[in-house]
């Protein structure tokens, strides 16, 4: 066991030996696995079986794991068009939780889990929390939302499946979550990396700094965001920020995380079984080469997923990670096919935007990017606060801002676009997932 447990760090230090198999012994489990989920949604998905049986496959054609490219994809309007109980595969008497996430338009897609469902989500949630170097006796602070969102409890039952104590305090409530952090000496934060800046502000302005308290860590996800983002929220306020990355359609938080080489993020694949897929011919591509994430959930009983397309771009990172852990690791994602807009011609993802604004000296992280179609051509206005000390400045001082943000942007996306600079508190703060980009094009 020592042997396989290289970050192993203390007594309390709980370690997953599968973290650590050996490649063939984890391609070996993954079969097996993928057979019997393959043969459980064949029986019970109406809606999966019908996809196979047009084009002539049974589970019996999965012989290797590259036979998953013979079956079909699911696609989020699968979830929508089976609204709301259709592609369970579990009867409702061995249902116990229910989760929904809230699509930008009409219902939400709904997910399931059994009993063991749930325990197979706590157990990739403890192991993530393992490898931020998290343990019993630490004091964990959730706040991710909880209720239909999977932040909330997926987080909790991770953090009780280690051993360590929860803080349910779900989201929002700055004031309370920074006296709670100070008086329960609080070791890890879990929430949003954008709610984590306005928990950062807004204990500066309490005259508390987050650098004399004991926390150590903060488990950031939901949403995309930059290194350059890290870099911020490490260097004010002490902590380590770690990676958390998961969806509702697969479990919720916890599908992969990083280690503390924070260099991509750990795949949890004796759960889910990635693959990387050219997201226009829907191809496989070889580990190395980006492309579309795809998931296959191998020990999920209630809702197995086959081949789910996350719409999320990424790469499955070949070379093994310094920490030990023989699980493939993804690189962070920055990015989703949908995100994309063109202005003038050239592709822009909202995260560039981040990046090109985080590196100039006096730019603060609160922005939003909005969309307008003038004349048939999308324009685009970054909106960036200003601190009250910077909105105090001179005026030549603040036009000097400006246009050192639109030439660190026009640096990244070569095109000049419109920065405005805005007064403190003018972008709406976010205790759960950011919104970026307001986009009225369709006005
Ligand atoms: O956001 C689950 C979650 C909760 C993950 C708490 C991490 C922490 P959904 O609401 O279904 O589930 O949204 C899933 O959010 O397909 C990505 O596009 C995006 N996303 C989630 N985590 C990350 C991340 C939860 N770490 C969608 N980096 C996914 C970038 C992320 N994007």
């Amino acid at each position: 066991m020592s042997e396989l447990c290289r970050d192993f760090e203390s007594e309390f230090h709980p370690v997953s030996a599968i973290d650590y198999l050996q490649s063939e012994r984890l391609r070996e489990l993954q079969l097996h696995r993928l057979g019997a989920i393959i043969a459980h949604a064949y029986a019970n998905v109406e809606h999966f079986r019908a996809r196979c049986d047009e084009r002539s496959l049974t589970p019996s054609h999965l012989k290797q794991l590259s036979d998953l490219a013979l079956f079909p994809f699911t696609v989020k309007t699968d979830l929508r068009d089976t609204y709301p109980f259709g592609l369970f595969a579990a009867p409702m008497k061995d249902i116990v939780r229910l989760h929904a996430s809230s699509g930008t338009t009409g219902k939400p897609i709904v997910v399931a889990y059994t009993k063991a469902d749930i325990d197979v989500w706590s157990n990739a949630m403890m192991r993530a929390f393992a490898a931020y170097g998290l343990h019993q006796g630490d004091i964990i602070q959730n706040a991710y939302g909880y209720g239909l969102f999977t932040g909330g409890l997926g987080a909790h039952y991770g953090a009780e499946a280690l051993g360590a104590t929860v803080i349910p305090v779900s989201g929002g409530n700055t004031d309370r979550q920074i006296m709670l952090m100070k008086d329960f000496g609080t070791n890890a934060i879990c929430c949003t990396p954008s709610y984590f800046l306005h928990i950062m502000e807004r204990a500066n302005e309490m005259g508390i700094d987050l650098k004399e308290l004991p926390l150590r860590a903060g488990i950031f996800g939901a949403e995309p965001w930059t290194d350059a983002m890290r870099d911020h929220i490490e260097a004010g306020s002490g902590i380590k920020a770690y990676d958390i990355y998961g969806l509702s359609e697969i479990v919720g938080p916890g599908v992969g995380a990083e280690c503390r080489e924070q260099n991509g993020l750990h795949i949890f694949e004796d759960h889910f079984y990635p693959e990387i897929i050219d997201p226009e011919t829907g191809e496989p591509l070889p580990d190395g080469v980006e492309g579309e994430l795809v998931f296959t959930t191998l020990s999920k009983y209630a809702m197995p997923m086959i081949r789910y397309r996350t719409r999320d771009i990424t790469t499955i990172m070949p070379e093994p990670c310094a920490c030990g852990r023989t699980i493939r690791r993804i690189r962070r994602i920055g990015r989703r096919a949908d995100d994309m807009f063109i202005i003038r011609g050239i592709n822009v993802f909202p995260s560039q935007v981040e990046s090109a604004l985080l590196t100039v000296e006096g730019a603060v992280p609160h922005y939003q990017i909005v969309l307008r179609r003038e004349k048939g051509l999308d324009q685009m206005v970054v909106r960036v606060e200003v601190t009250p000390e910077v909105f105090s400045d001179r005026v030549s001082e603040l036009e000097s801002l400006q246009a050192r943000i639109a030439a660190a942007i026009e640096r990244v996306l070569t095109i000049r676009v419109e920065v405005r600079l805005v007064e403190p508190n003018a972008i709406p703060r976010s205790e759960g997932k950011a919104k970026r980009v307001i986009d009225e094009r369709a006005k």
